[in-house]
């Protein structure tokens, strides 16, 4: 196991490092950063009263809009001149968010990387591809920091060209792909178009993430490659990929505890709740001096698990997430995961795991309407037949989510493929709403 002494810490002892580390994190921002010494002094803690892990819970959240308040350089620890490497949120829906890495941070990100890869079995005898975006986007850089730190051989692709993606692959016989799920997909779907077959290749594992996908996802990508296909989280406040990664458990992610610490809250109240209750991932950087973060609400949605896993490792999990609360859409006053929606579909016979949920309001009304292609299969048959599968599929739907949703069969290849992170809901509504 890559770092083994520190992944198989007796837990009494990575509590207590953890803890020194808090306390040198606190003093750190305290000290550099103007943003958090204000936040501290409103909640009345002085970095010497962190006397203990549960004092943690008195601390200030931040938030994504205190982050954007304060861009680009507000949240800068180091003098410029010790930063390397920046990074940042693609920022769709505001001001991105800055990651900035001092020499010391990539060194801690190629590490947590590293171990996200050792942990599905990569060693330095695999040939590993990145086929996450490279740029300002974390995950082409983490994964590829992760594979040489490792020492595998890396291959930089980055995103698209898939065609390319799959030549390179069999020319040198790539054993672990690094891309978004729904990207993994995409390759799955080429590779067959093309009449090659990866799952008779080297290619064992994958790594994917950056986007929300379900255990049905999973198994799809795992038959069609003929791969394990490990989950692993990230994000780009935190320092990218490599806050937490399954094991060949598959049960779960090591949240990598010596470098982040995990808390869960009530989103509504910000208590912190016990392991098993879902709740709000909330998470805190204990190593990094860049941009290091106190208590950063992700808006992710996931449990912690503290019951030891079998692969020894001994930090805490968090579960596959759930959603964000921010993408959770409130149709006509109930709550909706898109990927509730995905689980359904991809248990289905008939349809690909291609789709779109778009939500619309008429008079006071919302809607809510599934677009889901149709396996080329079915693409012959008769229109009755079509119309059998939408009102099964739409019969599912009513089952899982409780409110009523229309289903439309779509032609084969006419929702938009993805190379990153896939677009899967639409809501007009937001106009209105005004949100
Ligand atoms: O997506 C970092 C990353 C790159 C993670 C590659 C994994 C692999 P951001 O662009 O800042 O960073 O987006 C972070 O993506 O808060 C989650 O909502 C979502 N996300 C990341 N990993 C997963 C996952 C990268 N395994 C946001 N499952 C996070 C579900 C995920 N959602």
């Amino acid at each position: 196991m890559w770092s083994e002494d520190v992944q198989t810490l007796a837990v009494a002892e990575l509590r207590e490092l953890q803890l020194q580390r808090l306390q040198a994190l606190v003093a750190l921002v305290y000290d550099r950063v103007p943003f958090y010494r204000d936040r501290l002094d409103e909640a009345g803690v002085a970095p010497t009263e962190v006397t203990s892990l549960d004092v943690l819970a008195k601390l200030p959240l931040t938030s994504k809009y205190d982050m954007r308040e304060v861009f680009p350089f507000g949240l800068f620890a180091s003098p410029q001149a010790d930063i390397v490497e920046v990074h940042m949120s693609s920022g769709t829906t505001g001001k991105p968010v800055v990651g900035a890495y001092t020499r010391g941070d990539l060194e801690i990100w190629g590490e947590v990387m590293a171990r996200t890869l050792d942990a599905g079995g990569v060693t330095s005898d695999d040939i590993v591809q990145v086929a996450y975006g490279y740029g300002l986007f974390t995950g082409g850089l983490g994964g590829h920091y992760g594979g040489t730190t490792l020492g595998a051989m890396t291959l930089p692709m980055s995103s698209g060209n898939t065609f390319r993606q799959l030549n390179t692959m069999t020319d040198f016989g790539t054993s672990a792909l690094l891309c978004t799920p729904s990207y993994a997909l995409f390759i799955a779907e080429y590779a067959r178009e093309q009449g090659l077959d990866v799952a008779a290749g080297p290619l064992r594992m994958g790594f994917f993430g950056a986007e929300p996908w379900s255990e049905e996802m999973r198994a799809d990508i795992e038959a069609k490659l003929g791969i394990k296909a490990y989950d692993i989280y990230g994000l780009t406040e935190l320092i990218g990929p490599g806050v937490a990664a399954e094991c060949t458990e598959q049960n779960g992610l090591h949240v990598f505890e010596d470098h982040f610490y995990p808390e869960i809250i009530d989103s509504e109240t910000g208590e912190v709740l016990p392991a098993g209750q879902v709740g709000e991932l909330v998470l805190t950087t204990l190593t990094r001096t860049g941009t290091p973060v106190l208590r950063y609400r992700t808006r992710d949605i996931t449990y912690l698990i503290d019951e030891p896993c079998a692969c020894g490792r001994s930090s805490r999990r968090i579960h596959r997430l759930m959603g964000r609360n921010d993408d959770m859409l409130i149709i006509r006053g109930v709550n909706v995961f898109p990927q509730q929606v995905e689980e359904v579909l991809l248990r289905v016979e008939g349809v690909e795991p291609y789709y779109q949920i778009v939500v619309d309001r008429e008079g006071v009304l919302d809607t809510l309407e599934v677009e889901v292609e149709m396996a080329e299969a079915l693409f012959s048959d008769e229109v009755k037949v079509i119309l059998a599968l939408e009102r099964k599929i739409e019969h599912e739907l009513k089952l899982a989510l409780g409110i009523a949703a229309v289903v439309k069969l779509v032609n084969p290849k006419t929702i938009e493929r993805s190379e990153g992170k896939a677009k899967r809901i639409v809501d007009r509504r937001t106009v209105t709403a005004g949100a």
